[in-house]
């Protein structure tokens, strides 16, 4: 064991990383320079990050994101930003990024959510021009708390993107506290999303409240879940949702740090992971907010192993099977595929 006790094993698997929220993924040193650049806001570091050992409610969490977009506020921060999560994916291992944001307008720094989408994607390209191992695409992000209206704003600035970016922007995702608003309000968005080409990533049932909501969303049906956590009957959800993931073949975004520290889930070992693994349901590992969880993905795949007792060989079939679920079209999966075989160990 070496290097923050995760096996050089995870850190040397490539992998595919597809939730990460850009602002949860800030790193502490990252937060330090941002931090050196706002000294008038007295933000310290146990603001930004939840710790080992340590708990939140999912609540709390969402205190912490507020913060953080206190720091991040100006085109110049989020340049910062996304290079450096960007670049720390890469030096994980990550050889495929789907990075996710909210667009936020600051009136006080003239950022827009136009400028917002531009400068993230400056730092996709600006990465490449340096030659990092990595290929990064955008999802735009809808918080579900903002309503209808910006829903629909969201969707069509995502479109715009989507028909300007050379493939970077390839859709959505729906986010944001789980306890505010109904996907009801949101469904028409959701749907011209769809239908214009964009594919679509939903946070659904992340705590045991959204039963119906899930219901009606996996009617459209998304293209990918986040979490999914309380959708199988052993988890307080239903047959009829599982039925429906299943005959859709919708891939799940499985976060298990995440899940432990909001603490939607009591033990590494009661993560739903099993359940859809089980069913040899795609299951993808992610790390939804790799700065606040203070995690990476290598940690959770070794967590993932350990926790559920995966052998070397069914970690690296997790990791190449993640290839399927990316939104990148297949001559990107068949280019991906192929770095994989070149970097498969020739013994475990
Ligand atoms: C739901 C989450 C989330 O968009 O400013 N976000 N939404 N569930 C979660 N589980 C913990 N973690 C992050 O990144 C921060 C935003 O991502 C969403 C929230 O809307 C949060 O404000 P961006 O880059």
């Amino acid at each position: 064991m070496m290097d923050n006790e995760v096996d050089v094993f995870y850190r040397e698997l490539p992998k595919v990383e597809l939730h990460a929220h850009l602002n949860g993924s800030v790193s502490c040193p990252t937060i330090e320079k941002l931090i050196s650049r706002k000294p008038h806001l007295n933000i310290g570091h146990g603001m930004t990050a939840i710790g080992k050992g340590q708990r939140r409610t999912l609540d709390e969490c969402f205190q912490v994101f507020k913060v953080i977009h206190q720091l991040v506020d100006t085109e110049e921060d989020i340049l910062m930003v996304a290079t450096d999560v960007i670049k720390e994916f890469a030096a994980d291992g990550v050889k495929y990024l789907e990075l996710r944001s909210t667009p936020r307008e600051e009136k006080h720094t003239g950022l827009t959510k136009k400028s917002y989408i531009e400068t993230v994607i400056k730092a996709i390209k600006q990465c490449k021009s340096e030659g990092v191992d990595i290929d990064v695409r955008f999802l735009v992000a809808i918080d579900r708390r903002n309503g209808t209206e910006v829903a629909m704003e969201t969707v069509k600035l995502a479109e715009d993107f989507m028909l300007s970016s050379d493939g970077l922007v390839l859709g959505l995702d729906l986010s944001g506290d789980p306890t505010v608003g109904h996907g009801k309000d949101l469904l028409p968005a959701l749907q011209k999303a769809k239908n214009c080409g964009l594919k679509l990533s939903l946070h659904l049932s992340e705590v045991p409240s959204q039963l119906e909501e899930s219901d009606l969303l996996l009617d459209l049906p998304p293209d990918r879940i986040g979490h999914g956590t309380f959708l199988h009957p052993a988890m307080g959800g239903s047959q009829g949702l599982v039925d429906k993931v299943v005959k859709h073949n919708i891939p799940l975004e499985l976060c298990l740090t995440s899940n432990v520290k909001g603490q939607t889930v009591a033990r590494y070992s009661d993560h739903h992971f099993k359940h859809w693994y089980q069913m040899g349901h795609p299951s993808v590992i992610c790390t939804d907010d790799k700065g606040v969880f203070s995690t990476d993905l290598s940690q959770e795949y070794q967590l993932a192993a350990s926790t559920f007792d995966l052998s070397r060989e069914a970690v690296w079939k997790l990791s190449h099977d993640a290839i399927d679920c990316i939104f990148a079209p297949d001559t990107v999966k068949q280019q991906l595929k192929q770095k994989w075989i070149d970097l498969k160990p020739q013994v475990f």
